[in-house]
């Protein structure tokens, strides 16, 4: 068997995806998620230039040599657009591979442990008061699992809370828009939203939160240990994960568990956490991870040391992603929680889906491969269009993590 041809396809429909399709001599192709927001040229060029004539000719069922190929056998190794590219190439050969095979790709990962896959919803709000009543929406709509992020009182804009519409987006047409923080103020506000969530709504619903990196190791501490009477489900990038070391003193001091890592992209940004069990979930998704075989390697890895999976699943990454990522949380054993933020209706104009939403869980039907597909002359309807993710500076000015 061989790979004839590969090519990417860049639509916008709502906002911007990046899909690689391999086609192959036996009119089997398949399809990955290359989706990097705000950087999506930057993974198309890289396929195109380097990526794609290297896998003309290749036998697409070596996925563990092919993967090497790229990731080993690539002098400059590693980052997100390198990474986004092999994932991409990754993903489509498995699903070669399962349509080949004619079976769905959980059935070559370890096959069925459970039968739906629990995830969790978004909810926000400007205020205290609208953040309660997006919990109560996403509660009615089944959701068993609930992130929570809500507007700080004093500080204009908040990471994670919609401006206008109904959902959350962050990218935004042209340069980077500014927004602005205050450390202090969000401190001292959380543990308030989460009292008052659990006041309202009892201790049956799983609670999450996402910090989004903008804690020092200690100003993380103090937080993770106000929130433990709220016993969340988990705190999520609590600190920037560049420092690994970073999360020892929080883990020394506080029961709440920790999930990180949705910029991560290799297992080298987690040896630290996964050996010291300084955190509980695995946020790497397989878009921007290395793909199914490389975040199968690591949530292996992280099974032995009682850590579980929680894959980023923001609407930034392709119903191609969330499909693999369904049948990975299906096959393994060490699934925690997946993240579900729907995407927009006008996506499954685009991609046909085998996914479904019923209380609080997602299940998929048995199309062989990741069984999601794309219609071509529809997406070429939604050309690129140009956005970026914002920056953060604090009240005076300062640069910081966004
Ligand atoms: C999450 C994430 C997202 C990211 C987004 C960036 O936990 O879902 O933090 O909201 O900010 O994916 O593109
Ligand atoms: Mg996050």
């Amino acid at each position: 068997m061989k790979i004839t041809d590969a090519k990417v396809i860049v639509t916008c429909p709502g906002r911007n995806f990046v899909t690689l399709k391999i086609y192959t001599d036996q009119g089997i192709y398949g399809l990955g998620d290359a989706t990097l927001n705000g950087m999506e040229p930057a993974v198309a060029s890289y396929l195109e230039n380097f990526c794609i004539p290297a896998l003309i000719g290749k036998d697409p069922r070596n996925t563990e040599d092919l993967w090497h190929y790229f990731y080993r056998g690539a002098y400059w190794k590693r980052g997100s657009v390198t990474m986004s590219a092999i994932s991409a190439i990754d993903m489509a050969l498995w699903d070669i591979k399962g349509k080949m095979l004619n079976t769905p790709l959980y059935n070559l990962l370890g096959g069925e442990s459970r039968e739906k896959v629990m995830v969790y919803a978004h909810a926000n709000g400007k205020s205290l008061e609208e953040a309660i009543e997006s919990v109560a929406q996403e509660k009615e709509k089944g959701f068993k699992a609930i992130r929570v992020q809500s507007g700080i009182p004093g500080q204009p804009d908040t990471y994670g809370v919609a401006k206008g519409a109904a959902f959350y987006e962050p990218a935004h047409p042209g340069i980077p828009h500014e927004e602005c923080w205050d450390t202090s103020k969000y401190l001292n506000f959380v543990p308030r939203l989460f009292e008052k969530v659990r006041e309202v709504f009892g201790n049956d619903l799983h609670l999450l939160h996402d910090v989004h990196h903008r804690c020092t190791p200690v100003e993380a501490t103090r937080l993770a240990k106000e929130l433990e009477p709220f016993h969340l489900f988990w705190l999520e990038d609590p600190v920037t994960g560049e420092l690994q070391e970073g999360l020892r003193m929080i883990r020394k001091q506080s029961s709440t568990p920790i999930a990180i890592g949705e910029v991560f992209n290799s297992v080298y940004d987690y040896t630290t956490l996964i050996t010291e069990q300084l955190i509980d979930y695995i946020r790497m998704p397989l878009v921007h991870g290395g793909g199914i075989t490389h975040v199968k390697k690591v949530a292996d890895f992280a099974s032995v040391y009682h850590i579980q999976t929680g894959f980023h699943g923001a609407t930034d990454l392709s119903p191609v992603n969330l499909a693999a990522a369904i049948h990975f949380n299906k096959a393994i054993n060490n699934f925690g929680l997946q993240e579900y933020m729907p995407h927009q209706e006008i996506v499954q104009e685009v991609f046909r889906i085998n996914y479904q939403f019923e209380d609080g869980f997602l299940t998929i039907d048995n199309t062989p491969g990741i069984g999601v597909d794309i219609d071509e002359e529809k997406a070429s309807k939604y050309p690129y269009s140009p956005a970026s993710l914002p920056i953060n500076r604090k009240m005076d000015g300062t640069m910081f993590y966004w």
